[in-house]
């Protein structure tokens, strides 16, 4: 008989089991154990990873549209989410609507644009030994923890527990690293590592230095996606400067939240209310619910655990 992994309950509200040192939501776990062992990846593939609520939409969308925007005409994010544009495979595979996708998407573009929440050493091992390019996205993890606490308060904390979970709890389940795809360190820096090793192949982004130089970072990600928007000879980037403007514009979160999808739907794959992924989108939110103690634990931690890795708290 197949031994069940080690499990907890996160947040009272939900089994969470220990797989290859990192935890996972029950419910996902055939979904993701399916991607694992059968997803076939394409050379030309382009994957997207995160860590759950570091700016996962955000990168969805700028990715969408650096490489659709002059196809795109009709801006398939007015009517669908990011997430039911660009699929999250470890939770959804099985899905009818990502099976469509796996095999209809990357038509016009020829890449297809996908995304998962999966540590690298937990990636299919066929995607590691692709040659398809990884882009991640890393944030603050306090900023991360905070935003966390509002989501899974949204969709873990329902009637009859409707009480936000209490934020020292999640303050304490964090740094244990007993949460849904962590611990959150081992996870950011496994894709730090890949990116240190395989430069061309695996780009890390910060959604700090998104947020501070905007331009500049979709320069660098529209060029790793193989994209041209890059300076002209002379240095003038007159000529790319529309282009990054409207691919900003249209992946904002302002003009996303606006969008009647994402202001009454709910997800197509993943029954979750669009609206629950667009919230304030600022650096330095974690102020508001923090309290100084907390944070000092976690900068504490966050030294801990980066010290060596070339990744300091400086960077977020
Ligand atoms: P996910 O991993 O469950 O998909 P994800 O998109 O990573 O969630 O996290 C949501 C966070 O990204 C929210 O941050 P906050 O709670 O600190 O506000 C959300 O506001 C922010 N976000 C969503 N879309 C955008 C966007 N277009 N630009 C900037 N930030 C965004």
């Amino acid at each position: 008989m197949n031994k069940l992994p080690p499990q907890e309950v996160f947040w009272n509200a939900t089994t969470i089991h220990q797989i290859e040192g990192f935890w996972f939501m029950e419910e996902y776990l055939e979904s993701m154990a399916a991607f694992r062992s059968e997803f076939q990846p394409r050379n030309d593939d382009i994957l997207l990873t995160s860590f759950p609520k570091t700016g996962t939409t955000w990168l969805m969308a700028l990715c969408h549209n650096i490489l659709n925007l002059e196809e795109d005409e009709e801006d398939i994010l007015t009517e669908k989410n990011p997430h039911d544009v660009v699929p999250t495979l470890d939770g959804a595979y099985l899905a009818d609507q990502v099976q469509n996708i796996l095999l209809h998407s990357g038509r016009r573009t020829t890449s297809r644009l996908l995304h998962t929440h999966l540590p690298y050493s937990c990636l299919p091992e066929a995607v590691r030994n692709s040659g398809c390019k990884l882009v991640h996205l890393a944030r603050n993890p306090k900023d991360t923890l905070v935003s966390m606490w509002h989501f899974y308060n949204k969709i873990l904390r329902r009637e009859p527990m409707s009480s936000p979970f209490p934020i020292e709890r999640a303050v304490e389940s964090f740094c244990s690293g007993v949460i849904p795809w962590g611990p959150f360190y081992e996870h950011v820096v496994g894709y730090w590592e890949e990116s240190r090793k395989r430069p061309d192949e695996v780009l890390f982004l910060k959604y700090e230095e998104l947020c501070r130089d905007p331009k500049d970072q979709v320069r660098k990600l529209a060029s790793f996606l193989g994209k041209s928007f890059c300076p002209t000879k002379n240095g003038d980037n007159d000529d790319d400067d529309d282009v990054v403007e409207k691919v900003l514009q249209r992946s904002s979160l302002g003009r996303l939240k606006e969008l009647e999808v994402n202001k009454n739907g709910v997800l197509e794959i993943v029954p979750i209310p669009n609206a629950h992924f667009f919230r304030k989108g600022t650096v330095g939110d974690w102020k508001s619910c923090l309290t100084p103690q907390m944070a000092k634990r976690i900068d504490h931690l966050t030294q801990f655990k980066l010290r060596g890795t070339g990744l300091s708290l400086d960077d977020f």
